[in-house]
């Protein structure tokens, strides 16, 4: 499924099925803990995948807030850099986590500007072991991608790499409704 950003000169937003970890994109983003230590899910796949000196790197950046991103090189990765960002923890919804999931793609996203990266995947932030509801993390996700994308950005391409069928028919949902909205 593909959205053309309408105004944007054909800067596109996709959603595929499937691991995030096989992407070649120019970044692929992981789902990470603000300890950058490592851990379940896709940041265990990542790490796995991309081997010891992506987790080395972690070691040396030290952690990195919730709410925002850091980025390191992707070791045996096909992609070129991997952007740890760290999403909030589901506790309700009233302790920002709106604002703080926002921030996570956000800050993701400046930083491929800032490489002058042209493509970019991301999983869906949180909404694993971290719990945030998938209908409403979807379109946060969705929006704040668009906004950048509508802006003065290096980034031409963003692929939401989705694990599993759920995950994929909520941003389906969500992105169905930007395109009418
Ligand atoms: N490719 C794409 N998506 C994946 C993959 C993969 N290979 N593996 C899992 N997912 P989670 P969070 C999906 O739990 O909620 C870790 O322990 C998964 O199905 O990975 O942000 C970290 O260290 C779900 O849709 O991340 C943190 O401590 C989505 O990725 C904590 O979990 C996110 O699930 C972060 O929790």
């Amino acid at each position: 499924m593909k959205y053309e950003i309408s105004g944007t000169g054909g800067r596109t937003v996709e959603l595929v099925l499937g691991d995030i970890t096989r992407q070649e994109t120019d970044a692929i983003v992981n789902a990470a803990n603000s300890g950058l230590r490592g851990g379940a899910g896709v940041d265990g796949a990542i790490h796995r995948a991309g081997g010891p000196g992506v987790m080395k790197e972690c070691r040396e950046l030290g952690g990195c807030p919730t709410g925002s991103a850091c980025i390191t090189t992707a070791g045996r990765l096909k992609a070129k850099f991997v952007i740890h960002a760290v999403g909030p923890i589901w506790s309700g919804g009233g302790s920002n986590e709106a604002g703080l999931l926002a921030g996570a793609y956000r800050t993701s996203l400046d930083l491929a500007k800032k490489h002058g990266l042209s493509s970019i995947s991301f999983p869906s932030i949180s909404t694993g072991a971290y719990r945030y509801p998938l209908e409403q993390a979807a379109p946060i996700a969705l929006e704040t991608v668009e906004d950048h994308l509508k802006g003065d950005t290096s980034v031409s391409r963003v692929v939401f790499v989705l694990f599993n069928q759920a995950t994929f028919d909520a941003y389906a949902a969500a992105m169905a409704e930007l395109q009418v909205g």
